[in-house]
């Protein structure tokens, strides 16, 4: 039976995943399958110099990676969204409000500083990925690069005490993250198994990134913060990223890598 276009509509807007290998753009597949949406994947591959190929600049001039575009009937042009708490934010906008905690106890709608904690740590946690975490997380990435930079070995106990101090700075910034997570996770609205409660929302999907490779390198070891842990496993447990995984390595033919390096 022939289905009428619907300007505008949701249920019809073609979805597409600008999704590069080893970067955040698994958050999105991630929560694509999440609200079990269709969408296409488009795959780029990172360059010999670990960056985005030049032909993610068509799609948008930034060249980086998640983008998604949308496109419902009666739109003459996709629309282009970048950022992945934008896109995050965008998706749930229009299929994901289970995702999005509460954010008024009942009759208590618009009063300031009345907000559910669920709600206050959700918006928290869409900006602290990126804004707080990311960064050391980054300066750590550079440390590691400038430690295996291919230098004659007389000039190699230089670049190694470079690094050593960077390392040393950012473990302690980080470190304080992870306590903080740990008290967070132990702390979680309702007893909740999530950052901001007993469901899993978005917030939830941009911080895995950051969280991800944590342990292997910057320290967040299981002995130190079991809850962080037990945490991380139980989000990978999930069977939408299990999916996830499964579908980007199906369309690179490549063991799955959450992250550069
Ligand atoms: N804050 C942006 C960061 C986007 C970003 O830097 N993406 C990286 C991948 S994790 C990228 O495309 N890097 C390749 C490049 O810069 O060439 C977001 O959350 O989407």
């Amino acid at each position: 039976m022939a289905t009428t276009e619907q300007a505008g509509s949701k249920e019809q807007a073609k979805i597409t995943l600008h999704w590069l290998e080893e970067s955040r753009s698994h958050r999105i597949v991630w929560l694509l399958e999440e609200l079990g949406l269709e969408y296409d994947l488009k795959v780029y591959y990172r360059t010999k110099e670990r960056l985005a190929p030049p032909e993610l600049k068509e799609v948008h001039p930034l060249g980086k990676s998640p983008v998604l575009t949308i496109q419902a009937p009666g739109m003459e042009k996709p629309k282009v969204l970048v950022e992945s708490a934008f896109i995050i934010e965008y998706l749930l906008d229009y299929y994901g409000q289970q995702l999005v905690p509460r954010r008024y106890p009942d009759g208590k709608d618009a009063q300031i500083g009345q907000e559910t904690e669920e709600w206050t740590r959700y918006r928290v946690y869409m900006h602290y990925a990126e804004g707080s975490m990311m960064p050391p997380l980054t300066a750590k990435l550079i440390s590691s690069g400038i430690r295996s930079a291919p230098l004659p070995f007389f000039l190699k106990p230089i670049t190694r005490s470079i690094a050593d101090q960077i390392d040393g700075t950012f473990n302690k910034i980080l470190a304080g993250h992870f306590e903080y997570l740990e008290s967070q996770i132990a702390s979680s609205p309702q007893n909740g198994q999530f950052l901001c409660g007993p469901e899993l929302t978005g917030a939830d999907i941009m911080m895995i990134f950051p969280l991800d490779g944590s342990q292997s390198r910057a320290g967040a070891t299981a002995d130190k913060y079991p809850k962080l842990n037990a945490y991380i496993d139980r989000i990978k447990e999930r069977p939408a990223y299990q999916k996830a995984i499964k579908l980007v390595e199906d369309a690179t033919g490549k063991p799955f890598k959450a992250i550069v390096g």
